[in-house]
């Protein structure tokens, strides 16, 4: 998979060398381009944000370096249409869900905004190179771009297969089966007055698998109710 990453702060990228990620880029799984905007600006200040037309708080991206971005990006990856998602929290909430259905393209391109926003028009142009995602990473409100595309290019990440070692601890992940993961434990059996529980200690799997179930469900009533499938009739 490709992804190019445009943002007027690059070195926030830097830490999607490290780990997990940077061996799916030294392998070649994992092709990521971290490329600054600014590259694209035209003037000798290298401007990319001016006054809002209409006044009002804040600058807006223009859209001229985007375009020139875009264009040249998106001619480098060849015949592909790319999925080109911005950052936005006025956009459609990431889940596991957005995750596995971006795992599966051949590329992405992730434009991270600053200031107030980027001038309209440059959705509207990206929609003619690619398919255009506003995407947010819930209700709440981020500088920009950059933390959010780095969420979510680890959660897509590791999803891209050969990435994650061992596919079956993606399985058992939180939300992988829309339940909040199961209490894990290691030795000491004992430690600071406090045991692991008896039933980890059965060796009977079959008791562990339904004890870990019944875990899930109870961590996600109590903790996340919201992923849980509507039932009137529960009493509590
Ligand atoms: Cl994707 N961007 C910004 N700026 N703020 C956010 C967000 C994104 N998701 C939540 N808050």
């Amino acid at each position: 998979m490709r992804i190019d990453v445009l943002s007027i702060f690059p070195s926030y990228f830097d830490g999607l060398t490290l780990s997990l990620l940077g061996k799916a880029q030294q392998s070649g799984i994992l092709d990521l381009r971290v490329r600054d905007l600014r590259e694209w600006a035209f003037d000798r200040h290298r401007t990319v944000d001016d006054t809002p037309y209409g006044g009002g708080a804040g600058m807006v991206m223009k859209p001229e370096p985007w375009g020139a971005a875009l264009d040249e990006i998106v001619e480098s990856a060849g015949p592909v249409r790319p999925t080109i998602i911005f950052p936005s929290p006025a956009g459609e909430v990431f889940t596991q869900k957005t995750a596995r259905e971006l795992a599966n393209r051949e590329h992405l391109i992730f434009g991270c905004g600053r200031y107030e926003g980027i001038d309209e028009r440059v959705f509207e142009y990206a929609a003619e190179l690619g398919e255009v995602r506003l995407i947010s990473l819930g209700d709440y409100v981020l500088n920009g771009g950059e933390v959010a595309t780095m969420a979510m290019v680890e959660a897509i990440g590791r999803l891209i297969p050969g990435v994650v070692g061992n596919p079956e601890s993606l399985v058992e992940e939180s939300h992988e089966d829309g339940l909040l993961e199961y209490p894990s434990y290691t030795k000491p059996a004992s430690w600071r007055e406090r045991a692991v529980p008896e039933m980890l200690l059965s060796g009977n799997h079959g008791a562990i698998a339904t004890w870990r179930r019944e875990q899930q469900l109870e961590r996600t009533r109590e903790r996340r109710p919201d992923l849980l499938p509507k039932d009137d009739s529960r009493q509590d």
